[in-house]
This record gives structure tokens, sequence and C-alpha cells, in this order.
């Protein structure tokens, strides 16, 4: 349970963070704790795998990939016929293997048919960080493919300085802007590509707080907004009316030491309507938004299960 609560305190403090990272580091924390476990039978194995699941979930409610991969690699214990703990450890860790290799596919496989549309000498706008999408502008320079990154800072946490650090390692022309320049710029902008946390029934998308307001102004420049993110990022309990929650983090993150009285709001991502979604570039390829349930259900039948 330990590397639990660490990954989970990770997570929650941002030293993890990324929907994908904080997805894979909660399935290596999974797949420790089956190695260690001490409990003896089934029943205290799935207890203390329950138990688990629940200090991962609410290290940071709004990322469905770290619920669907955990979800799934509990599955296979719960469903499975054998009763020795160590058959089922042994289950958790193959399940937890086959699950991080096909995420690791899955961003192979979206890197090169996003690196595809990114035109040389274009010029590119990114929010926050999403390894996502810095792995498919690491594919287009592999291609050979000259562009430039504008991206913003991502206020309060700076998660815009980890992109300008991987983009200029890559050796690609990087211009940092204040999250509230993107209008000032986005004129000078070919293509916004963006990560996502949560992907909805209805294909509206999750992110960092901010990118509805970089998709409003690419709409307005005509400039194509595309978003760059793994199917598995697609959250099941919005298909059947719940809204995705959206995760509030401490004030102390925008001001430590405020005015007393001041309220302070600090929403970790915002909800960017389907209809600014030039498409989303997943492992299935180019989609529009609004085809996400077939999609899925073609893919991951098991998710609405
Ligand atoms: C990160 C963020 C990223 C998505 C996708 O927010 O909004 O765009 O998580 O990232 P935070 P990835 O820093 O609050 O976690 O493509 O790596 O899954």
């Amino acid at each position: 349970m330990k590397t639990i609560q660490t990954t989970a305190a990770k997570i929650q403090r941002l030293e993890i963070q990324g929907a994908r990272n904080i997805a894979v580091a909660a399935i290596k924390a999974v797949k420790a704790l089956a190695t260690e476990t001490k409990t003896r039978d089934k029943q205290e194995f799935l207890k203390e795998l329950a138990e688990a699941k629940t200090t991962l979930f609410a290290s940071r409610e709004t990322e469905p990939l770290m619920r669907n991969a955990v979800r799934w690699i509990l599955n296979q214990v719960e469903e499975s016929s054998s009763i020795e703990v160590k058959k089922l450890a042994s289950l958790v860790d193959s399940a937890a293997e086959q699950f991080l290799k096909n995420l690791e596919a899955s961003k192979e496989r979206i890197a090169e048919i996003g690196a595809k549309r990114v035109k040389n000498g274009s010029v590119i706008m990114t929010h926050c960080h999403s390894s996502t999408v810095t792995h498919l502008l690491r594919q287009a320079k592999l291609d050979g493919k000259t562009f430039e990154v504008i991206c913003t800072e991502s206020r309060p946490v700076f998660q815009g300085r980890t992109t300008a650090k991987e983009m200029l390692e890559l050796g690609v022309k990087t211009t940092l802007i204040v999250d509230s320049a993107a209008r000032s710029f986005m004129n000078q902008v070919d293509q916004v590509f963006m990560g996502a946390d949560a992907l909805t029934s209805e294909g509206n998308v999750v992110n960092k707080i901010g990118t509805s307001m970089v998709a409003l102004i690419a709409k307005e420049a005509r400039t194509p907004f595309y978003v760059v993110s793994e199917l598995l990022k697609f959250d099941p309990v919005t298909r059947f009316g719940d809204f995705e929650k959206i995760e509030e983090r401490s004030p102390s993150e925008v001001w430590e030491a405020p005015p007393r009285g001041l309220v302070i709001r600090n929403p970790a991502f915002d909800i960017t309507r389907r209809d600014f979604v030039h498409g989303i570039i997943c492992e299935e390829g180019i989609i529009p938004p609004h085809s996400i349930i077939q999609v899925m259900h073609r893919r991951y039948p098991w998710i609405s299960e």
C-alpha cells in the first residue's frame, strides 16, 4: 500500500502530471502492490486492490484514463476463477503489462498519424504539457519537418515550461507566451495541437484550464484545432448522464498569501465543445468528435460494460 499512497500523493501534488503519465504511474503502483501483497486469500486481495483503487481515484478526479486502466486490470482478477493469491497477483502483473504495452502502441500510432498533419515551415500552438502532443511533435521532427512552436505558460503551475524545455531539447524554435497573449499570437499560428484529460460521450473535450479559450480564439481565426488523445480517455459515465467532474485545486497555487476575504477559484480543467474541434487524432485515425461513441464501441467494447 505504501507505493499506492506515495504515487497518489505525487499525482495530487502534480509531481506526476498529464493524464498519460498519471495513468502509467497508477498502473505501475497497482503492479507493485500485487508483487508486494501479504494477503492470504482472494477476498483479502480484492479488498486491498479496492482500497488502492479508491486512493488512486481520489488523487485527481478528472482522470478517466487512470480509472479505465485500473478498472480493467482489477476486472481481470474479479473475473478469474483462480483463488490463489500468487496466481491472481501474477494476473495483475500481466494485465498491467498488457495495458501499458497497448498504451505505448497507441501513443506511437497517434504520433505517426498526427505528424503527417504538421506542415513544413508551420507554426504550432499548444497549451499546458501533453506528453502525447510532444511525442507527436518529436515524430514530426524525426520525419524531417521544420516547424515552430508557441506554448502558453499555463498558469497557475506553469506546465507550459515543461513543453518549452522539451521542444528546445528537440531543437525546435520555441516561443513562450503568457496565457492571455494567445489571441495576439493566433494569427501567426497554422494549427493548434492540444492534449486531453477526458473525452465525453458527446465528443466534448476536457483539458487544462484555458483550453476552451484557445479553442474559441482558434475558431475565430479559422485555425484548425486538433485534440491529440488516446481513446481510453473516454469517460463511460458521461454516456449515462453523469457530467465529467472538474477538479478544483488549492487557491494557494494561484496566490500563496492572498489578502483576507478574497475569493480565489482554481479549476484545473475546462470543457471544449465538440464544434470547436477540427478532429481528434487518436489510435483509430483522425476522427470527428461526434463519432466517439461508435469508435469506442468498435475499438474498446468493454468500456461501457
Ligand atoms: C495536463 C493536461 C494535458 C492532458 C494530456 O494537466 O491538461 O493536456 O493531461 O496529457 P495537468 P497527456 O498538468 O494538470 O495534469 O497527453 O500527457 O496525457
